[in-house]
């Protein structure tokens, strides 16, 4: 099978004249009546609804068509384009995209958002209510899947030619809810509903192959698979902000064929091993690993990386010799970016592509691919590190695992003998980060902090081997739905203040600096924050039937539950706090709502047990008469994007309080300061950054070093030390054993206790005092509102670097060599 993407059926000279979107309609600047008339011609032609009687889903999605057909002319001129001018690519493979909603970010980057109001408006619809409709396409479980979705955004408006390749996962990160305070998961199903934004290309497939074994034939090495799985492509339009430019996100399905059926099996009667083929492609695009904490050797999960690699490299070789390029060439039109290593197989992909299919010799197939590829390292945590075992490696991939087997003797002959266990296989297993460091012509972290300590603690032999290979590119967050979509008061305000042109240009809020100290300014911009409170406070009302107060210091932690990220220190300060209150309710406390959100994986007990944890002190603190009106802690269920989108705007204080040395970068700190909360945190990932751009007295800086961690943890018993040395935190660890939040089961948060006391690896205990005391700050701070809304500016008005084009830019430059076509 190749793939059928056939050619040109009209001559180009037929069509080439003329220009992609030239009907009448698309040339004048439409009216708020030219929408109408679009949107009624889907809603009757497209949805097949009446309009008298249409529902809200039948509206969204005829808008939705509107506003999809208005992206194909970039969309197509873009490709023709990167086409005609033999631009380089840049492809982005990752196992995930977590996009959110795509209606009010696509009508915005397109510049229509005003003109659909109106449009909308006239029948009686608010936009909102229509955009609120769509279902978050959470193809992600957090940080490095948000990431790939902010950096498609930025390619797309930067006029950069690229491809963001995922796969079609039929249900996405699970949802969760809450029963009795416990998380319970159900699954996710955005495909249920007609998804607006796909175009299925049922003209481009490539077959992936899977098991079987190796033979050699006149010398050379012949992969003999047992079975092939069809990988089906759907495409999404990425719209640029100013709709100049539009890239392609490219997903992959996988499609049952009848050549999935092993005849051969069937015949000789064994009848379940040949229907296994057929399980294993349905299994491959159902569901996403809901993990991001530990790798567990699934081969399943194999399966599916390679199926995402292998369906995306055959694409783009496809496409590159298809342009009539020569595969020696490869290097000067493509560039891969591997995000973390669940692409990693990648390297090994197009070498055998390159040597079995194409002919080539090893040598030259191993330099095309390293000058391809880059890799972009996420983690340090040991138990997150992508491993496979040699066994499962040998069956699924038998091909790959000889090819990996050689690139590791070939860095043995160019590089010279490595110290002993030092090696891309050790221990049974192929380490994954390695193959993906040998495989790249640049590999880099995600924050200054963690690219030292990628290349110190994760890749020091290899780095030394290679010097200059490990780069560091800050991440970044697109300012265009972090600020202008999330955040419309604000972004209003900035606008009038310092002019347009900051959302492709973020350093431009330093013009902020100069309005810091104007009382009208500072004013204006307490009522933004304010009409956020408004906004979150009615959704909390209307989603979950929570109300808050709006007079309150909204204090905020947003992202996957770990123990890293200690959400367990901010409950028991929380705890803490409510003991304080109630000893003395009329000290004159700043009341605070804590809110929290996030996930925690099906199978990891101690997050699940931080959840609980959480909800049921919430219970029992929300429902404190004494302490009500001064404390209330609010975790809405199933935190997704687009809840941040409602969360981050009202937030005052921003946690991001992980234990030094163990969070890559973050990128939720980001988006909060951008939008005017002040951070509290750790010196970990871009944390460090952050606060040197906003300046140490607008940050409020707790905890040990990332030095000062790894000391810590040889000290025997810091935990128990540090419990001893704090009174505060005696009492809160009490409360909770005495049974306050956990009412006839007294024991439900031993283990939580447990830990704290008996090994507290992540300096929950030791890092405690310096939190409560850095919390004391704050409410100094807050107390004069003056002076935190001057602090709170400058944050906003000094987080331009933090722009995810910053960031592209710096890929396009170390890692890519790739330029604009704009
Ligand atoms: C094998 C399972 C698995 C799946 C996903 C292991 C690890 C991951 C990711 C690498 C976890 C992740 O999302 N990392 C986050 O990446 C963000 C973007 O760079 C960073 O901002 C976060 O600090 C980092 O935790």
């Amino acid at each position: 099978m190749t793939q059928r993407s056939g050619g040109p059926v009209v001559p180009a000279d037929t069509v080439e004249s003329v220009p992609v979107g030239s009907e009448p309609q698309q040339l004048a600047a439409p009216t708020p009546q030219v929408v109408r008339a679009w949107l009624l011609h889907h809603l009757q032609f497209t949805v097949g609804a009446d309009p008298q009687r249409a529902s809200t889903l039948d509206w969204r999605l005829a808008l939705s068509h509107t506003i999809r057909d208005r992206a194909l002319a970039p969309w197509l001129e873009a490709q023709r384009r990167t086409r005609e001018e033999s631009r380089k690519r840049v492809h982005y493979l990752s196992m995930e995209f977590l996009i959110g909603r795509l209606l009010e970010d696509t009508t915005m980057n397109l510049g229509l958002r005003d003109v659909v109001v109106e449009a909308l408006d006239g029948l009686g619809l608010p936009f909102t209510d229509l955009a609120d409709d769509e279902p978050d396409a959470a193809l992600g479980n957090g940080g490095l899947g948000r990431l790939a979705a902010c950096y498609l955004e930025s390619m797309s408006t930067l006029g950069l030619p690229a491809y963001g390749y995922g796969l079609r996962y039929e249900h996405g990160l699970f949802k969760q809810g809450f029963e009795d305070g416990r998380q319970i998961e159900t699954p996710e199903d955005w495909l249920v509903v007609d998804n607006p934004w796909n175009f299925t290309r049922p003209e481009t497939a490539h077959p992936v192959a899977l098991h079987g074994h190796v033979e050699e034939v006149d010398g050379r090495p012949v992969w003999r698979p047992r079975f092939h799985v069809l990988a089906a492509a759907h495409d999404t339009p990425i719209v640029g902000f100013g709709g100049r430019w539009a890239n392609t996100l490219r997903l992959w399905a996988a499609h049952n064929t009848a050549a999935l059926f092993d005849l051969d099996r069937f015949n000789a009667g064994d009848f379940v091993a040949a229907a296994e083929p057929e399980a294993l492609a349905r299994s491959l695009g159902r569901v996403l690993y809901p993990n991001d904490e530990t790798h567990r050797g699934k081969e399943l999960r194999l399966a599916q990386e390679y199926f995402l690699t292998s369906a995306s490299v055959q694409d783009i070789l496809a496409r590159h010799l298809d342009e009539g390029g020569d595969l020696r060439s490869l290097p000067d039109r493509v560039a891969i970016q591997m995000n973390d290593t669940h692409p990693a197989i990648a390297g090994p992909e197009l070498i055998r592509l390159l040597v079995d299919t194409h002919g080539f010799d090893p040598d030259p197939a191993v330099d095309l691919t390293t000058r391809v590829l880059g890799y972009t390292n996420h983690t340090l945590l040991p138990e997150a590190l992508e491993r496979w075992p040699l066994d499962l490696m040998r069956k699924v991939l038998p091909r790959h695992l000889q090819i990996i087997e050689r690139l590791d003797t070939r860095d043995i002959e160019l590089r010279g003998p490595r110290p002993e266990g030092a090696g891309l296989i050790r221990d049974g297993h192929v380490h994954m980060g390695d193959l993906a460091f040998l495989s790249s012509h640049r590999v880099n972290g995600v924050s200054a902090l963690h690219t030292e300590l990628v290349t110190k603690d994760l890749f020091p032999v290899l780095d030394s081997r290679t010097p200059g290979r490990v780069v560091n590119v800050t991440n970044g967050i697109t300012p265009r739905r972090w600020l202008a979509l999330a955040n419309q008061p604000l972004a209003a305000l900035v606008t009038e203040t310092i002019g347009s042109g900051w959302e492709t240009d973020l350093e431009r809020l330093r013009g902020l600096e100069d309005h810091v100290d104007d009382p009208g300014f500072r004013e204006a911009f307490g009522r933004t924050k304010r009409q956020a409170k408004v906004r979150l406070a009615d959704w909390l009302q209307d989603a979950h039937g929570i109300s808050t107060p709006l007079d309150a210091l909204y204090d905020v932690q947003i992202k996957r539950i770990h123990e890293y990220k200690r959400q367990l220190l901010n409950i028991l300060w929380t705890i803490a706090r409510w003991q304080r209150i109630r000893r003395d309710p009329d000290a004159g406390w700043v009341p605070r709502v804590k809110v929290f959100g996030g996930k925690a994986a099906p199978s990891y007990t101690v997050a699940k047990g931080i959840i609980r944890l959480a909800n049921d002190v919430a219970a029992r603190i929300n429902d404190d008469p004494v302490t009500r009106d001064l404390l209330q802690v609010v975790f809405p269920p199933n935190y997704n994007v687009s809840m941040a989108e409602r969360l981050i705007p009202a937030t005052d204080l921003s946690e991001q309080i992980s234990t030094a040395g163990m969070e890559a970068s973050g990128t939720g700190n980001m988006k909060f300061a951008l939008n005017g909360a002040l951070t509290i945190g750790t010196l970990d990932g871009a944390n460090v950054e952050i606060r040197e751009q906003v300046g140490a007295d607008n940050f409020f800086l707790f905890g040990l070093t990332a030095d000062e961690v790894a000391h810590h943890r040889t000290v025997p018993d810091h935990g128990r030390t540090a419990i001893q040395a704090s009174q505060t935190l005696q009492d809160v660890l009490q409360e909770i054993a005495e049974g306050t939040f956990s009412p006839g089961d007294q024991h439900r948060h031993g283990q939580l206790l447990d830990l704290l006391w008996n090994s507290d690896w992540f300096l929950v205990c030791s890092d405690f005092e310096d939190y409560d005391a850095a919390q004391t700050r704050v409410d100094e701070a807050y107390g004069d509102p003056d002076e935190w809304q001057r602090r709170a500016i400058l944050n906003v008005a000094r987080m331009g670097m933090f722009s995810s084009d910053r960031a592209i830019r710096q890929y396009m430059d170390l890692v890519w060599d790739a330029e604009s076509a704009l």
